[in-house]
C-alpha cells in the first residue's frame, strides 16, 4: 500500500473515498467536516441523519453527492484530554475502522485529513505518527484493495510532519 502526503483541500481529492473528521453526531460542524457538508451539498447531510451518530473510534460511509470522491468515511476522532484518556488508542481506531470499510468496499485510494489534530486540540506530532504507523500496519496485514492512502495536510506544521514521517519511514 502507497503512502502519500500532499497538501491541500480534501473536498477537491478525487479518490474512491476522503475521510470526514466529524463528531459523534454526525450531523456538520467546523473546520474540514464543515467544509465537506459545504461541497457535497444537502444530501449528504440527508444521508448522515439516517446513520444514528457514531462513536469515537468508529466510522461509517455515505456517499460522496456533489464531491469528487465517490464516497465519504464519516471518523470520530478522540477530543485529546491530556493523553490519559485512551486518545492514542481511539485515535488509530479511527484510522484502521475507515481502512476496514475501504476494504469492505473493495475501494483503492481514500484519502485522509489529519483527524483531531483542529479543534479537536491532539497534537500534531503525536497524531501524525500514530496515523502513519497505523496505515503503514494495515497494509502490512494484506489482504486489501487499497492501494494509495493519502494523507491531505491542510496547514504547513502538518505538512511538514509528514513529509518528515513519510521520509524517515518508508
Ligand atoms: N481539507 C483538509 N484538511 C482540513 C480542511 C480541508 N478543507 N479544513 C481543515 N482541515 P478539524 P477535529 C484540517 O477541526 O480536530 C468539527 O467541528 C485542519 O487543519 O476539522 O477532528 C467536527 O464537527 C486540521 O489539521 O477536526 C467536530 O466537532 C484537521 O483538518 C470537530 O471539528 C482536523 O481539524 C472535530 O475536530
Amino acid at each position: 500500500m502507497k503512502r502519500t502526503v500532499v497538501q491541500g483541500d480534501i473536498t477537491k481529492c478525487a479518490v474512491d473515498a476522503i475521510v470526514n473528521a466529524a463528531n459523534s453526531s454526525l450531523l456538520g460542524g467546523g473546520g474540514v467536516d464543515g467544509a465537506i457538508h459545504r461541497a457535497a451539498g444537502p444530501d449528504l447531510l440527508a444521508e448522515c441523519r439516517t446513520l444514528n451518530g457514531c462513536p469515537t473510534g468508529d466510522a461509517k460511509l455515505t456517499n460522496g453527492y456533489r464531491l469528487p470522491a465517490r464516497y465519504v468515511i464519516h471518523t470520530v476522532g478522540p477530543v485529546w484530554r491530556g493523553g490519559n484518556s485512551r486518545e492514542p488508542e481511539l485515535l488509530a481506531r479511527c484510522y484502521r475502522r475507515v481502512l476496514e470499510i475501504a476494504t469492505e468496499h473493495r475501494l483503492t485510494t481514500v484519502a485522509f485529513p489529519n483527524i483531531s489534530t483542529g479543534v479537536y486540540g491532539y497534537p500534531k506530532d503525536k497524531a501524525c505518527a500514530i496515523a502513519l504507523k497505523t496505515v503503514q500496519e494495515f497494509g502490512q496485514q494484506g489482504d486489501t484493495p487499497v492501494q494509495e492512502v493519502q494523507f491531505v495536510c491542510f496547514d504547513d506544521e502538518n505538512y511538514r510532519l509528514y513529509q518528515q514521517g513519510l521520509s524517515e519511514n518508508s
